[in-house]
């Protein structure tokens, strides 16, 4: 077999990646270890930017966000029994749109069957050979080995992938911090306690009420580091919840059964550069946010968008600036989004041994947040993906 361009990796880039080459008309083939349904069926992200949402209408996926999508015109941060609404609309003049990234990446599984573009699963190991020149690639399908030879090679298989141990050691820095703590999240089929999202901080930690649609919601709360699921009854879950619930609105909250109950670690990873000869490195292969300011599946969305121009101008321009520019093109708005992840997940957490100086610091920086105009603008811009 032969391509121009081999993705590793069928996720939300990979898949984005594949459909904007495609519409370009540059052939390419994407390998993915799992199955087609386990990979349509994973709860993540469920917040588009408005940018975000504008790319994937260009990229001929955006009709079923337009039906279905929910606009949110702003959100609220809880913190001391008190709701404050940051008002996206007022303060950044756009929405952001709730639509799950299951629907997304179903949305794409869907166009990229319909233009019957190259896609395995269930591959198994993957290796590449000889990267920079000639390079190559061999994969197992159901014990059958087979080979693959392309011009380049895009890494979009996540933060487990493989892709990026073919950087060598001396040329990749990696830059990482571990936050102490997770979120146990769950989806139920029941109503959404609000009709925008809600942040919130209390003495006993972070929580956030969030939706996929008017009839399911998705809930999360801070939790230990190495908690287990098994730890967390719907009972207990909702208990919790409850009681970090400003009072005006526990009243509202609608429980039932989880259809979904899931811990995710809290992590900031960086791998510099995010390129190597003809390698490249693309969303969460490449970089992790803390989930906080919802902006992970917006990052490797907005990687692909830069990566798959730079293809298009190397093909039919005969230029390799934009390639070569990659990396450093990625990793200013990378580490924007670092900062402004790191900085709401502080900002709303409960850091294990945090000391009274350090609460009294976070309690005044939330203040000033609810009473300054030009920190709420800041804020609803950095949320809308305006960095
Ligand atoms: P993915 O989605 O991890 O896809 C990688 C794919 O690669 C495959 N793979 C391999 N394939 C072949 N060979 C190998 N050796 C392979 N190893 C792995 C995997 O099976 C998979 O299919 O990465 P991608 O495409 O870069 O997409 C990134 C997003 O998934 C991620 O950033 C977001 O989910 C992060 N995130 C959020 N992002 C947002 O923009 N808004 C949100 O509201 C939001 N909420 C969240 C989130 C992530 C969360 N977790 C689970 C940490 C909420 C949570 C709880
Ligand atoms: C979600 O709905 O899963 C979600 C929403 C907002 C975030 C993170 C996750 O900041």
């Amino acid at each position: 077999m032969k391509t121009k361009v081999l993705i590793i990796g069928g996720g939300p880039a990979g898949l984005l990646l594949s459909l904007l080459l495609n519409k370009y008309g540059i052939d390419n083939v994407v390998l993915e270890k799992k199955s087609a349904r386990h990979v349509a069926s994973r709860i993540r992200a469920g917040i588009l930017e408005p940018g975000t949402v504008k790319l994937l209408n260009r990229a001929g996926v955006g009709s079923r966000i337009k039906k279905e999508g929910l606009l949110h015109k702003g959100f609220y941060i809880a913190h001391g029994d008190k709701l404050h609404n940051i008002s996206l609309e007022k303060y950044g003049k756009k929405s952001v749109t709730v639509y799950g990234q299951t629907e997304v990446t179903k949305d794409l599984m869907k166009k990229l069957e319909e233009i019957k573009s190259n896609i395995f699963y269930n591959v198994s190991n993957i290796k590449i050979h000889n990267i920079g020149r000639k390079t190559k690639a061999d994969f197992l399908i159901e014990k059958n080995l087979i080979n693959i030879s392309c011009d380049f090679v895009v890494g979009c298989d996540g933060f487990h992938g493989i892709t990026k141990n073919y950087i060598p050691r001396n040329i990749k820095k990696i830059f990482k911090k571990e936050f102490n703590f997770g979120w146990l999240g769950i989806l139920s089929n029941t109503k959404p306690i609000s009709n925008e999202l809600i942040y919130i901080n209390n003495k006993n930690g972070f929580a956030l009420c969030s939706m996929r649609s008017e009839t399911r919601s998705r809930y999360y709360l801070q939790c230990d580091i190495d908690d287990k699921v098994e730890n967390w009854s719907d009972d207990r879950f909702w208990h919790n919840l409850n009681n970090a619930l400003p009072s005006e609105i526990k009243n509202n909250l609608k429980t039932g059964k989880s259809i979904e109950k899931s811990i995710a670690k809290l992590r900031s990873y960086v791998i510099e550069p995010m390129k190597y000869k003809n390698l490249f490195l693309a969303g969460d292969a490449a970089h992790i946010v803390p989930p906080t300011g919802a902006k992970g599946l917006n990052l490797a969305l907005s990687d692909v968008n830069i990566l798959s121009q730079a293809f298009k101008e190397y093909y039919f321009m005969n230029s390799d600036i934009k390639l070569s520019n990659y990396s450093d093109n990625c990793l200013e708005k990378v580490w924007k989004t670092q900062r402004f992840s790191t900085w709401m997940t502080y900002l709303l957490h409960t850091y294990p041994k945090e000391d009274t100086f350090s609460k009294k610091l976070k309690q005044n920086e939330l203040k000033n947040l609810f009473y300054s105009v030009e920190a709420k603008k800041i804020l609803a811009n950095k949320y809308l993906g305006n960095f």
